[in-house]
């Protein structure tokens, strides 16, 4: 790496902040300030960008071109000075200018441009693509609002527009040179080719501009830095002149609204799929635009498209952006005048999928009517694709149903997922458990079919912003122990586990969790006014709100304990903070009223001074990345309790066992190898497994008996019929006994008991804090395996077939 010194960094902000401001950095407010040094990082890092890009173009070296409608990158200034290595510089350049670099990193909105899981998955590979120098670049689309933020009103889950930009935009770099036209719509004409060709023009398609912007990620302490390049929409036509002759004037302005409605909001749900017009727009306008970027990238190195699957490998994350597959080979047949065989196998060898949720409502479907409006020329390959699928399978014996249910286009609606089983060269799940599933029933017929095509890759974080960056306590404490090398190889994090029984280091460790906590109840007070004691256990649930991730069981668990210190207030309980933070979809009633439930509990809490000592419940409104780095150093107990089965994998869940919290969870997703790393000392497993759940499930599920069966079921219940708070919850009681149709879906009640004795547990262990200090040791020490760099060596080697890029 070139050596960046204190002269070059102060050279460029004083440059900057004459050039933007035409004032000294002595005459500058703080968030000049950030926005100077900002630009002047994002500076440095496209220089890096362009040196990195000759070497690889020098070497031919083939690209992985990674799309995803979203990618949650939370704040960029903090984590590019750290993987640059010039944080201490830079403090003391921005200290000499009056300024303190810890607040100046406050100015930066998150770029909160995902859900959740999936999107911070995106923004953590990128990372780890550009710290391993490997050849890459991210696509999405440029949101103007982000994910929501949340307020809490009465309880209540409110959305306010998250405004992100023109803050966000010091990182944003406009590249007019990359923009292009994405077109919807038309009527599909054949046309006489010369050489008897058949050929497609779409006449009338609407055309909207994609215009490119790109944002640098660097890489730790590597030569790389990955580019994410964002699509805005913008209507091309500027005006329809039409319109305004005809005087039109309102109609001709309302249609240049439409076309920039594209990029205008990120779609705020993760769990059902609305089939809407707008967001299959934007799914087709993020491909059509990455793919036009994609292959003149690729042409620039080669005469013949023919090279692409050498160049070049798509992955197509989630199912969302599944249109490369047909758009691809609308773009070889047509534009590069392929045949369809061809164009097929180059399809096929290019594209590779993953998959992030066997739950049936989240399956993405279109309807038919709307795809052929939409995107004509598109719809005529997917039917292409779908007979040929069809007649190949019926040719292998497979029988009607079977084929139905596979096939691409079925009962008016096309299924996104089973296109991608179809065409990708490699299909994988995100933990071994999810991986399996898939393998043995959601993608069963697939998996029959071409056994070599299904692949696990667990999922991993970027473990130097949430372990290195975040925790620079214990990162501190693990250097003077084990060295540095964690940095670069997180699996060196296992020399840890000498220091198991060395009393002085595992002092060290509860200091430095207190610490944590004490910073932590110093932000919540700051930033949310409430108030959290830093010497009880902090016990976190933190994720979307979602019924299957089971906030509604931990609820239960608090109302039971209330119930347990009313009634003897001398109960031996060590005092207990549960921390709560997540968002619920905006149309998602139940999850909303799980919130209301939690709010309701805080404030019965908050009015008994008896249990106060005792027990505390904080909701902490708008759950967002830059949130989980401050509560992750701090937690204690770490909740991922979903139905088995049902999380894919979960990242929250390695984000807080690498910096020491222990695992309070259920056999599903990525547990059931935190599980097997750590070992059974060193993590509290309750509940049914994924195998006990189905068969429970088949066996037909009646949640009455599990409430006979549970007398602290029934005090629950009880409590929840009387009210929480001063409300009314018996829609939770109906929903959890007595509901039309099935009752409690996510099975409460089946592992409520075994949750309560899993809880003690832990709680008795916490009363020994070098038991406790040694068993968060192995949780630090074993977590190297859950680092994004293991997860991109996986997809590099087996997936992508990718190489370094050496120097
Ligand atoms: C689809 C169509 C229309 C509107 C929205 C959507 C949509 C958007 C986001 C559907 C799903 C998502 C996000 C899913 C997600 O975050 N899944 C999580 O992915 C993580 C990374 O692999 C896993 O760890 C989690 O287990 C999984 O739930």
């Amino acid at each position: 790496m070139r050596k960046i010194d204190e002269a070059e960094i102060k050279q460029r902000i004083e440059e900057n902040i004459e050039r933007n401001f035409g004032i000294s950095p002595y005459q500058a407010t703080e968030h000049q300030m950030y926005d100077a040094l900002s630009t002047s990082i994002k500076n440095i890092l496209q220089e890096k960008r362009k040196a990195f890009n000759a070497a690889a173009r020098a070497k031919k070296a083939k690209k992985v071109y990674y799309l995803c409608m979203e990618f949650l990158m939370g704040r960029s200034l903090k984590t590019s000075l750290c993987n640059l290595g010039i944080d201490k510089i830079c403090e003391k350049v921005i200290e000499d200018y009056g300024f303190s670099l810890e607040k100046l990193y406050e100015n930066e909105n998150d770029a909160g441009l995902g859900n959740g899981g999936l999107g911070r998955l995106a923004a953590c590979y990128m990372d780890s693509l550009a710290s391993l120098n490997y050849p890459a670049m991210g696509f999405s689309i440029r949101y103007e609002y982000g994910l929501f933020k949340q307020k809490i009103v009465d309880g209540w889950q409110t959305e306010l527009p998250d405004v992100w930009l023109p803050g966000g935009e010091v990182w944003l770099t406009p590249r007019p040179d990359k923009n292009t036209v994405v077109k919807f719509g038309g009527r599909i004409e054949q046309v006489n080719a010369i050489n008897g060709r058949m050929e497609f023009e779409a006449i009338g398609a609407k055309e909207v501009e994609a215009l490119a912007y790109d944002l640098m990620v660097s890489g730790g302490n590597s030569e790389d830095v990955s580019v994410l390049r964002l699509w805005r929409a913008r209507n091309i036509s500027k005006f329809n002149m039409g319109s305004f002759s005809q005087g039109d004037y309102m109609r001709a302005m309302q249609e240049d609204n439409e076309a920039e409605l594209i990029s205008k909001v990120l779609y705020p749900s993760d769990d059902h799929i609305e089939g809407k017009s707008l967001r299959l727009k934007q799914q087709y306008f993020l491909v059509c635009a990455s793919l036009h970027s994609i292959i003149s990238d690729v042409m620039h190195q080669t005469r013949d498209i023919r090279d692409l699957p050498d160049l070049a490998v798509i992955h197509i994350n989630d199912t969302h952006p599944t249109l490369v597959i047909p758009e691809l080979m609308r773009v070889l047949m047509d534009d590069y005048k392929l045949g369809w065989d061809e164009s097929w196998d180059i399809v096929c060898k290019c594209t590779n999928y993953t998959n992030h949720t066997v739950l049936a409502e989240a399956l993405e479907c279109w309807s038919m009517d709307l795809f052929k409006d939409l995107l004509p020329r598109i719809w005529q390959i997917v039917c292409e694709i779908d007979a040929r699928y069809r007649a190949k399978a019926a040719a292998m014996g497979l029988g009607q149903d079977k084929i139905n249910r596979t096939a691409v286009i079925d009962y008016g609606a096309v299924k996104m997922a089973n296109l991608c089983c179809i065409a990708a060269n490699k299909v994988n799940g995100v933990s071994a458990l999810h991986s399996d599933i898939l393998k043995e029933s959601v993608f069963n017929e697939y998996y029959r079919q071409t056994p070599e095509k299904f692949m696990n890759v667990t999922n991993g974080i970027a473990h130097r912003r949430w372990l290195c960056y975040s925790n620079p306590r214990l990162s501190n404490l693990l250097c003077e122990t084990i060295g540095d090398s964690f940095y670069k190889h997180a699996e060196d994090l296992k020399n840890f586990e000498k220091f198991a029984d060395d009393k002085q280091v595992l002092e060290k460790m509860s200091q430095i969790k207190r610490e944590n906590k004490a910073d932590f109840a110093n932000y919540v007070k700051r930033t949310q006014g409430k108030i959290i004691n830093p010497d009880s256990i902090f016990d976190c649930h933190v994720k979307r709100l979602h019924e299957y991730k089971r906030q509604l069981l931990n609820a239960m668990r608090v109302l039971y304990f209330m119930e347990i210190v009313r009634e003897n207030p001398n109960v031996d309980f060590a005092p207990q903070t549960f921390i709560f933070a997540a968002k619920a979809a905006p149309s998602y009633y139940r999850a909303k009223e799980i919130i209301k439930l939690l709010c309701c509990i805080e404030k019965e809490i908050n009015t008994d001074p008896l249990l106060k000592t005792k027990i505390n419940l904080v909701f902490l409104e708008n759950y967002c990345v830059s949130m989980a780095e401050k509560l992750m150093p701090a937690a204690e107990i770490s909740e991922q309790i979903s139905t088995a089965g049902k999380e894919a994998s979960g990242t929250g869940n390695m984000k807080f066992m690498i910096n020491g919290a222990i695992t309070l969870g259920t056999l599903d997703g990525a547990n059931v190898e935190i599980a097997q790393a750590v070992g059974k000392d060193n993590i509290f497993i309750f509940g049914k497994t994924a195998k006990e759940v189905e068969t429970l499930w088949a066996q037909g599920y009646n949640s009455i008996d599990w409430f006979n069966k549970s007398a602290a079921a029934r005090r629950v219940i009880e409590k929840l019929n009387k009210g929480v708070g001063g409300e009314n919850f018996s829609s939770l009681v109906q929903y959890l006994i007595n509901g039309h149709g099935i009752s409690d879906p996510y099975m409460c009640l089946v592992d409520f008991d075994s949750y309560l004795h899993a809880s003690t547990n832990i709680n008795d262990f916490y009363k020994d804090i070098y038991k406790w200090n040694k068993a968060s040791l192995y949780n630090i020490a074993n977590a190297g395996r859950f680092a994004a760099d293991r997860a991109i060596e996986e997809y590099a080697k087996n997936i992508w077939n990718i190489k370094k890029v050496e120097f």
